[in-house]
């Protein structure tokens, strides 16, 4: 969806935007926000991003430009998620990214990124994980925009919903997903799409010679019975944390040092 240029620059959604947002990330799985980034901040982040990836820079991913707030602690996303996952939801750092090379051939596996909670239950429970994609390059069919299902994410019938092996991209998903439509995430570079990561979807070939590059941040809705989820965060810097903004600290509480961020 188009938001308004006063939107972007007050880094914040009016009420009926955030509405529309939620909505369509509960009904459908997603939503994509225009062309939220500068064309300056798209540049500098591609260039730095793709370096990584093609190993031209031993990238520091804890530093600038890949640590910048509109990429960490997204406005727009933060207040969807705020809604959709609780205001207490956490991440880890580094976060990566998804790139397909130039003239990459492969269709990936129709997958989702995350299992049902209480996968045994008839229901979809609400979102518990969502991940945040800031594509870097115009997305469109010929450089491979990824394929989504609106309205899987809720799909709690099917067999391959339980099954963790689909998370493993077996390919369980396959056969339902030709009864249901599909559509392509064709965005301009800059964009924000806000996804429920239990929605099917898959990568898509790169017919194009450029790469195709999008950042992807991952968070969690924050279960403070679950003691578990700090132990798989590295423990980054003290000094890298102190320069993360307050809210930044709290959603990447877990990278602390301290035993007791929680
Ligand atoms: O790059 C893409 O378009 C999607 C990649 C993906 O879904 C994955 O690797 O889990
Ligand atoms: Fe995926």
């Amino acid at each position: 969806m188009k938001i308004s240029s006063e939107e972007i620059r007050q880094q914040s959604l009016n009420d009926e935007t955030l509405f529309e947002a939620v909505r369509q990330v509960r009904e459908s799985g997603f939503v994509v926000l225009e062309e939220t980034m500068s064309g300056e901040w798209i540049d500098r982040m591609r260039e730095a991003w793709d370096a990584h990836v093609e190993d031209r820079v031993p990238g520091d991913l804890l530093s600038m430009p890949f640590i910048d707030p509109l990429a960490i602690e997204n406005p727009w996303a933060l207040q969807i998620m705020e809604i959709m996952i609780g205001k207490d939801f956490w991440a880890k750092l580094p976060y990566h990214c998804n790139s397909t090379a130039p003239n990459w051939p492969e269709t990936q596996v129709i997958h989702r990124d995350q299992l049902h909670l209480f996968p045994d239950l008839p229901i979809a429970m609400p979102p518990h994980m969502i991940v945040v994609h800031i594509p870097l390059v115009d997305f469109a069919e010929e450089n491979g925009s990824t394929e989504v299902w609106p309205g899987t994410h809720l799909i709690t019938d099917h067999e391959a919903t339980i099954d963790p092996a689909d998370i493993g991209r077996v390919g369980g998903l396959e056969k339902r997903a030709k009864t249901v439509p599909s559509i392509r995430t064709n965005m301009p570079a800059g964009s924000t799409l806000v996804r429920d990561m239990r929605l099917w979807h898959r990568a898509m070939p790169n017919r194009t010679v450029h790469r195709r590059t999008m950042l992807s941040l991952v968070y969690h809705r924050h279960f403070p019975s679950l003691g578990y989820q700090k132990k798989a965060a590295e423990p980054l810097a003290k000094e890298m944390m102190d320069g993360l903004s307050d809210r930044a600290q709290r959603i990447y509480r877990f990278n602390k040092q301290e035993a007791h961020a929680g």
